[in-house]
């Protein structure tokens, strides 16, 4: 089969997440067919570096044969069981056991899923089920923050702060609130505010929205130490100090989505160590199994852990796949390569700082406002040349820059008019500069065609 013929099935029969179904069907999908390394390879010959890790997740890179036998050898030995009815098997015990190993010393327990999502619904089941335990059963609420992702299920939707799919598909959730996010870029950095002062103002945000809902409502805040999905929003030192002072105050329990950040992608084994933070409840997917099979979980700790154990009885809750063996037995082996290979520290003394400076430099280009990242994430913000700010929307600036990317060999994701990286953390310096050089010529690209006065009228005429 040719790429053409690939595409006419996939239109046919295929609908695709987070996708507008007929457009698509028009312009017909890439159709990628296989991956070495950070490269990938679609079906018209064209090899491309992947600077989002898949999405997000591919943090060992493509082509790992380990991960294939620990996954093939399981298959043998037990493709499938469950854990339900006092059941389980090696590999999920094993795994179980290795990540509270890596994780915050007062994490000792795990609940496996499927997915993210589906990790984020057990979370606020979870976060609920506990104060019900305590006696308190009015700490219902949760507070999430605006533009955040938290995934796509009914729990993962309401939880998020994404107005487009808040408008898809209701009602959502009750007792999910929302809170401003720390982007100092989207505030317009304004003069004589610094960003520090910011981060505390957000911070001082979430305080202003738990007094409004009573303290004693207030079950949860959930948050990711760098928000991802939202456009890679690297919050003001000051902003999570603050944030933890104010959930210590009032006695609500801290969510850290690690989905995103887990597994080294801040150069630590999670964001919160990075940020310090000592979270209750850690949702995690993608980078736990290097997005090889789908596994996901909430690291839980002691203090919900030893409630749900000693109050709580029966949890009526799980998923068929919950801990599957197979998943379980590349999740761990990926654990073991990210440890034996030394990666996490990698990026942080190595990669993460390598990227800062190179990515840095991008900003003297006239379509960047700004270029941020922390470890093996990193975000660029296009604004009009001509005025400092942003382009208008209807251009499609983001959606253009991701375009040329592609066509000139990169995957770089744009939310919006942010431009976004991620990849695989076993990237090399010479890779890193490949990228960098891939980027600055979309950019290049990018800016004349946005600047290009023919080009310009025809966007005109047609809109
Ligand atoms: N939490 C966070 C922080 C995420 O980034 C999820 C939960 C949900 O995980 P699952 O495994 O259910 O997808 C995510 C997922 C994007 C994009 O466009 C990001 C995600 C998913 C799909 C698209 O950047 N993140």
């Amino acid at each position: 089969m040719q790429t053409h013929d690939y595409q006419v099935l996939d239109s046919a029969h295929y609908l695709h997440p987070f996708t507008d179904f007929k457009s698509l069907g028009e312009e017909g999908s890439r159709i990628i067919e296989r991956a070495e390394g950070v490269y990938i390879h679609d079906s018209d010959g064209n090899r491309i570096l992947d600077g989002m890790a898949g999405l997000w997740c591919v943090n060992l890179g493509y082509g790992r044969d380990e991960l294939v036998a620990a996954a093939t050898e399981q298959m043998h030995q037990l493709p499938y069981y469950n854990s339900f009815f006092k059941t389980a098997h090696p590999p999920v015990v094993r795994l179980a056991e290795q990540l509270v190993k890596l994780a915050p010393a007062h994490i000792n327990r795990v609940f496996f899923t499927g997915s993210g999502s589906e990790a984020n619904d057990t979370v606020l089941r979870m976060v609920r089920r506990y104060w019900a335990l305590k006696g308190r059963p009015d700490k219902q609420w949760v507070i999430s923050r605006e533009n955040a992702y938290h995934g796509s299920t009914v729990a993962g939707v309401s939880l998020g702060g994404m107005a487009p799919m808040h408008a898809q598909g209701g009602p959502l959730v009750p007792k999910i609130a929302h809170v401003r996010q720390p982007w100092w870029f989207m505030e317009g950095r304004p003069e004589g505010q610094d960003p520090d002062a910011f981060g505390r103002e957000c911070a001082a945000a979430l305080e202003a929205k738990i007094l409004e809902l009573g303290e004693e409502n207030v079950a949860a805040f959930i948050a990711e130490p760098v928000q991802g999905a939202g456009g890679a929003i690297i919050p003001p030192e000051s902003y999570w100090p603050a944030v933890k002072d104010v959930l210590e105050k009032y006695d609500i329990l801290l969510v850290v989505d690690e989905v995103i950040c887990g597994f080294g992608r801040l150069g630590e084994w999670f964001g919160s160590v990075h940020y310090d933070l000592e979270p209750d409840l850690m949702p995690i997917a993608k980078g736990l199994s290097s997005g090889y099979l789908p596994i996901g979980g909430v690291l839980v700790g002691d203090r919900v852990a030893e409630t749900l154990i000693e109050e709580g009885g029966e949890f009526f809750h799980g998923f068929t796949y919950s801990g599957h063996p197979v998943c379980a037995a590349v999740a761990l082996k990926n654990l073991e390569l990210l440890q034996a290979e030394g990666v996490v520290a990698r990026v942080r003394d190595d990669l993460g700082p390598y990227l800062a400076s190179r990515w840095k430099a991008l900003e003297v280009h006239p379509l960047v406002g700004e270029a941020r990242s922390l470890g093996l994430i990193g975000a660029l913000e296009l604004v009009d040349p001509a005025s400092g700010e942003r382009f208008d929307a209807s251009l499609g600036a983001g959606a253009l820059c991701r375009d040329l990317c592609f066509a000139g060999g990169l995957v770089m994701r744009s939310v919006g008019d942010t431009m976004i990286i991620s990849p695989p953390l076993v990237i090399t310096r010479d890779e890193i500069d490949e990228l960098i050089a891939k980027a600055r010529r979309a950019l290049d690209d990018t800016l004349a065609r946005l600047t290009d006065p023919i080009i310009l009228q025809q966007q005109e005429s047609l809109s």
